[in-house]
């Protein structure tokens, strides 16, 4: 079959690009190219260049640690589709904004190059949480990474953050211009992150180099939060042939998505940037509250559904809220540990959006699966659900429901196998666990993990109890055990 590409599109596909290619300028760095940056931030910008005509904004795509997307894209001159599936879904798409893909960890010295170009003023990025590279006890860059220190050491930079603090370095030394640094991850003051990380990687560096890097990024890079919404499961192959039988020809970099999209950015560029608004994002001074609602309702649902699914042999994330308990269980963790515990942004429903969040889950056509969904627990679970287990004790109140995801949490470590276990701290989740695992053996082993649980959380009884209450009853009671306590709890 053809592989898709400008050529054998022109030549016969099923669909057109929408943009005039010829009349595209790169504008945008984009680091991590998954699923996620194709379905979200691609579509955004080309829909903002389609709105707007501001046809600077073509993409060039960097992926992380594994060379595949550029392998996919490239000979298919950086074309994809997305496939949108369930309720309101639009038809079949070819999107044409990224002009240029290359792997970061074979051509590092490109990125530098493309991130220092006159022409680029803005990175934008999508490396999920592992790709910060942060030290959980000091929230700045974990300097102890050996590809931290190989990036500082002056290696060609393999980390994200690496890369950009390399490719300022050397815009700053050849004077081309501000820059706007955006991250697109689920993390809490996202871009306040990324500027502490990036300041971080700068001020390690010997001080002859530090001190004007500094001042220069002091006065030239911005780096705004964000806060970004759409569900995106790994393609299959099944999806790849649909998409190939629709389109008539073969696209092997495809995704598909749900039909929302949403986007809440802070209005704070130091350069030029896409007229995202005319493609519908938000620019908003409030974008910290709308990550901690998104994170902690959305997010820290997701994640319950994951494992309460893994531990009951639901692949699926709609699988699982098709399960009326397990729905009960992510409405009440929403609604009397979350909710009481998060300060809304104007103009967000708190009960509409949780009951929009679930709709979104039930969707049977998305095929989001669990195993996906409750990949690198390590570092989410924090993030979700802890932040509302620590709302709710602190205000004298049970975080009864919260507790229960990350009681299911603790049951998926000690359950999958150590190569199964697919999150980046696996070998220290594992050496924590006892041979003999029941709820009051895994429970204490797990909350030693001081890279998510902090003393506090770690020595409280009442959580811990809670902890043990539910680990026991999904470990040898599972679903209908599960039903019981939840229904009548
Ligand atoms: C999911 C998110 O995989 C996960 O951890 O919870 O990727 C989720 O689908 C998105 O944040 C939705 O915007």
């Amino acid at each position: 079959m053809t592989r898709l590409s400008s050529a054998s599109l022109a030549a016969g596909g099923s669909q057109q690009v929408l943009l005039q290619r010829d009349k595209l300028q790169p504008g945008i760095v984009h680091l991590g190219l998954g699923a996620f940056a194709r379905a979200h931030t691609a579509v955004f910008t080309e829909n903002a260049m389609l709105a707007s005509g501001d046809f600077g904004w073509g993409i060039t795509g960097v992926t992380q640690r594994s060379d595949t997307v550029a392998r996919q894209l490239t000979p298919q001159d950086g074309l994809f589709t997305v496939t949108e599936r369930g309720d309101g879904a639009a038809p079949l798409r070819v999107v044409s904004s990224i002009v240029e893909a290359i792997s970061g960890r074979d051509d590092p010295g490109t990125v530098v190059d493309r991130i220092a170009d006159p022409a680029t003023s803005v990175v934008t990025l999508t490396i999920t949480e592992k790709g910060y590279r942060i030290d959980p006890r000091t929230g700045t860059l974990n300097t102890g990474d050996d590809q931290v220190r190989a990036d500082l050491a002056g290696q060609p930079p393999q980390t994200a953050i690496g890369q950009i603090a390399r490719g300022l370095q050397q815009r700053a030394r050849t004077d081309a211009g501000p820059l706007t640094v955006v991250s697109c991850d689920n993390l809490p003051g996202n871009g306040e992150l990324t500027r502490t990380l990036v300041h971080a990687f700068a001020a390690a560096l010997p001080a002859e180099e530090a001190e004007p890097l500094l001042s220069w990024l002091e006065a030239n890079v911005t780096f705004p939060n964000t806060m970004v919404d759409r569900m995106v499961p790994a393609t299959t192959a099944a999806d790849l042939d649909a998409v190939e039988r629709e389109l008539g020809l073969r696209d092997e970099a495809a995704v598909v998505a749900e039909p929302f999209l949403q986007w809440v950015i802070e209005d704070n560029f130091a350069s030029r940037r896409p007229r995202w608004e005319d493609a519908g994002a938000l620019f908003s001074s409030d974008v910290a509250a709308w990550e901690d609602a998104k994170l902690r309702l959305l997010n820290a649902s997701h994640s319950m559904l994951a494992y309460l699914g893994l531990a009951t042999g639901k692949t699926t994330i709609s699988d699982a809220v098709g399960e009326q308990a397990f729905r009960t269980a992510c409405s009440r963790m929403m609604a009397e540990d979350a909710l009481p515990t998060i300060t809304l942004p104007a103009g967000l429903d708190g009960a509409a959006y949780c009951a929009q969040v679930l709709a979104r889950f039930a969707n049977p056509a998305l095929g989001h699966t669990t195993a996906k969904v409750g990949s690198d627990g390590s570092q989410k679970i924090g993030l979700r659900l802890l932040t509302t287990v620590r709302g709710s004790l602190n205000a004298g109140r049970e975080p009864r429901w919260a507790a229960l995801a990350v009681a299911a949490w603790m049951h998926h470590v000690a359950s999958a196998a150590t190569p199964d276990l697919n999150d980046p701290l696996a070998p220290e989740l594992h050496a924590l666990l006892p041979a003999n695992r029941t709820a009051a053996t895994v429970v204490p082993a797990l909350l030693g993990c001081r890279s998510i649980f902090d003393a506090g959380l770690a020595t409280h009884q009442g959580f811990a109890d809670l902890l043990i209450h539910w680990y026991r009853i999904i470990d040898t009671h599972g679903l209908d055990g599960l039903g019981n306590e939840i229904n009548h709890g």
